[in-house]
């Protein structure tokens, strides 16, 4: 018997994986999974909640499991798969859905965000009810901790309140999931804006460094990065876009912001960023090399093997959930 702790998270096909997903999500996963028992989803289903072209929709799926392979996601110790080969994820989803309260789901930030930048016109119920279809996800597995980065915080507590209002309700079913964060320079900001997360569905591609982005344009985005005013290289609060920088720096290398500021002294942006490029230039080579000797058959397999091995975990948790709501299994 597995007695190791679970873990689940997921990453949604759609737009560029970039060096934010990276270092605030996928990097923390390759970690874990020596200590828990791991899965990882490729979650379609929340894609969806925004227009995707379907062709493309499927191009990007086998992509997200190549970078997590690519990224050292190992397929002997993890399971891997795509959200929308269990249904038991929108059973789930909907049987929530009606202990899920509507001001709990209006005041998500996620929501609020991507309402502003479409328009809430427009905005699909499925993006509305996007945390709750999360909860799923995380609660149909016995899920004890979520890897997440700092902007899904809020979606995880959710699953939180909603696993307690169920197990009260319906007597103990489900694990209360506790969210994991990586400290705070995980948060990577946008590359045009450090007010802003760094975003796949940023509008400017000067926003994010590809992780799938070529040499010549990981130096052509470093080098119009936004830079605060003055010429020095100092890690502060005050100089936003300069400390995003300078974290991601230390992240690709073994350098901390402090030993950065010590290497820059005497030093202006231009040496800097030069040198920054190369150091993400270093990480991303060995990763897209990785990433390019994968088929797509080879991945589809892996993800097809990833379905089977958690759907039983997931069809038992669902079966003890339709039991206790009243359904006949
Ligand atoms: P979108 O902008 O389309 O919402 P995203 O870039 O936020 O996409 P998600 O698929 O929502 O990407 O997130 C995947 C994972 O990457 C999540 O765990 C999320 O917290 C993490 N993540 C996303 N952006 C960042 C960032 N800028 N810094 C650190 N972690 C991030
Ligand atoms: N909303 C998440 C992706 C996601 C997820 C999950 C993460 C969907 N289901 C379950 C952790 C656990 C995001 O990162 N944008």
């Amino acid at each position: 018997m597995n007695l190791r702790k679970r873990i689940f998270s997921g990453v949604q096909p759609s737009g560029n994986l970039h060096i934010g997903n990276y270092l605030g999500a996928i990097a923390n996963w390759v970690k874990l999974q020596d200590e828990f028992e791991s899965i990882f989803c490729v979650v379609d289903m929340h894609a969806i909640t925004v227009p995707q072209d379907p062709e493309m929709l499927r191009k990007k799926t086998i992509e997200i499991a190549k970078i997590y392979l690519a990224a050292g996601i190992d397929p002997k110790k993890s399971s891997i798969f795509i959200q929308s080969q269990v249904s038991e994820h929108a059973e789930l989803m909907w049987i929530l859905n009606t202990i899920a309260k509507m001001p709990e789901l209006e005041k998500m930030t996620q929501f609020k965000d991507k309402t502003q930048k479409g328009g809430s016109e427009s905005a699909a119920v499925g993006l509305f009810d996007y945390p709750v279809l999360m909860a799923a996800d995380i609660l149909l597995y016995g899920t004890e901790v979520v890897p997440v980065g700092e902007d899904q915080k809020q979606h995880v507590e959710l699953a939180r309140d909603l696993a307690k209002r169920f197990n009260q309700k319906f007597g103990e079913t489900f694990i209360v999931p506790k969210a994991f964060i990586k400290e705070e320079g995980m948060r990577v900001m946008g590359l045009d804006n450090p007010e802003k997360k760094m975003s796949k569905s940023a509008a400017s591609e000067y926003n994010y460094i590809s992780l799938l982005d070529d040499e010549e344009t990981v130096k052509r985005k470093i080098k119009k990065a936004v830079t605060d005013s003055g010429s020095e290289i100092i890690y502060s609060d005050e100089k936003p876009a300069l400390k995003n920088l300078i974290n991601i720096y230390s992240s690709f290398s073994n350098l901390s912001p402090k030993e950065i500021e010590k290497k820059y002294t005497g030093k202006g942006y231009g040496d800097f960023k030069t040198e920054l490029a190369e150091v993400i230039i270093g990480f991303l080579k060995p990763f897209q090399e990785k990433f390019n000797a994968l088929s797509d058959e080879e991945v589809l397999k892996i993800l097809a093997d990833g379905a089977t091995k958690v759907r039983p975990i997931a069809k038992a948790k669902l079966d003890e959930v339709k039991n206790k709501v009243g359904f006949i299994i």
